[in-house]
């Protein structure tokens, strides 16, 4: 029987999602385009669901965009900005506006729309081994799923541009230290380390999570003062909720919160 393209295993309060074509480094074909916007679909709409966490099987994370199904054809060019409207910015939104956090593990190299549907995700860590590859200018493409966007933001303009228009391998202990990535771990230690962050945000205040990353979107365009005001329209909406009365309770008996991620997001 075929393997699936996608693994998806519930542990307590979030979801191991791993991505499983690894004889192509796990390259986006349309199944596994299909499953992964499925599984997202399915952790978004179960509240026990709090938080996500990606990976890849075999030696890669995501190599992109899978280049035997962009063979060219007789008949004239393809249209590959589809493939984008359909799958990859749909993902990217929804991943992005998950009301909780998303980690990537990124087991080995991450190429072209695999680079930056890591960076898609909240918190990026990566095995010591692992590289980052905006691989799009070695075929002629642009670099995509938000990597136009994500890079500069992240490593500032004149890394971002040498990072797209060399298409260089960016190995994970400099993404580190670029601010790319949150860190950088032995690769016996990815996953544990991986799932302990989750385990820890499957017991976190879910809701104040969630705003947190509204807050942090905003800020990409918002000025001071429109901040300002988001912050305190959100703060309202954290302080509504029972994990603050809860948070607020445990400091005050010196013992640790029991959050139950509940309330509005
Ligand atoms: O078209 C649209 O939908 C628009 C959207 C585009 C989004 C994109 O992601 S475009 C960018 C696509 N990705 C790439 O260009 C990366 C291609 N891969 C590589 O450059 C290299 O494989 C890596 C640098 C990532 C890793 O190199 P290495 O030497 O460690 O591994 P390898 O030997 O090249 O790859 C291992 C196998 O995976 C190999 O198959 P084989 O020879 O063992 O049968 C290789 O062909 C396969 N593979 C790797 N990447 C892809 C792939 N097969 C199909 N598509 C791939 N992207």
């Amino acid at each position: 029987m075929a393997e699936p393209p996608l693994l998806v295993d519930r542990r307590a309060g979030y979801r191991l999602i791993t991505l499983n074509r690894p004889a192509r480094l796990n390259a986006f074909d349309e199944a596994m385009h299909r499953a992964l916007a499925a599984a997202v679909a399915e952790c978004e709409a179960d509240p026990s669901c709090r938080a996500v966490l990606l990976t890849g099987a075999g030696r890669g994370f995501c190599a992109g965009q899978d280049l035997t199904e962009r063979v060219a054809q007789p008949g004239g060019p393809q249209d590959v900005g589809g493939a984008l409207d359909a799958y990859y910015n749909p993902l990217v939104r929804r991943l992005r506006a998950l009301p909780f956090p998303t980690v990537a593990a990124v087991n080995g190299v991450a190429a072209g729309a695999g680079a930056n549907l890591a960076l898609a995700c909240d918190i990026v860590i990566a095995a010591r081994s692992a590289s980052f590859i905006q691989a799009f200018a070695r075929i002629g493409l642009v670099p995509d799923c938000g990597g136009t966007w994500f890079l500069p933001r992240l490593v500032g303009a004149a890394r971002a541009r040498a990072l797209t228009l060399l298409a260089e391998p960016l190995p994970a202990e400099k993404a580190e230290a670029w601010g790319l990535i949150w860190k950088v771990v032995d690769d016996a230690e990815l996953m544990r380390e991986a799932e302990r962050l989750c385990t820890h945000f499957a017991q976190a205040p879910t809701v104040g999570l969630a705003l947190t990353k509204r807050a942090l979107d905003a800020a990409e365009t918002n000025d001071l003062s429109a901040q300002l005001d988001l912050e305190r329209d959100l703060q309202r909406q954290a302080g509504a909720t029972p994990d603050f009365a809860e948070g607020v309770r445990a400091f005050l008996e010196k013992r640790p919160p029991l959050f139950s991620g509940r309330g509005s997001r």
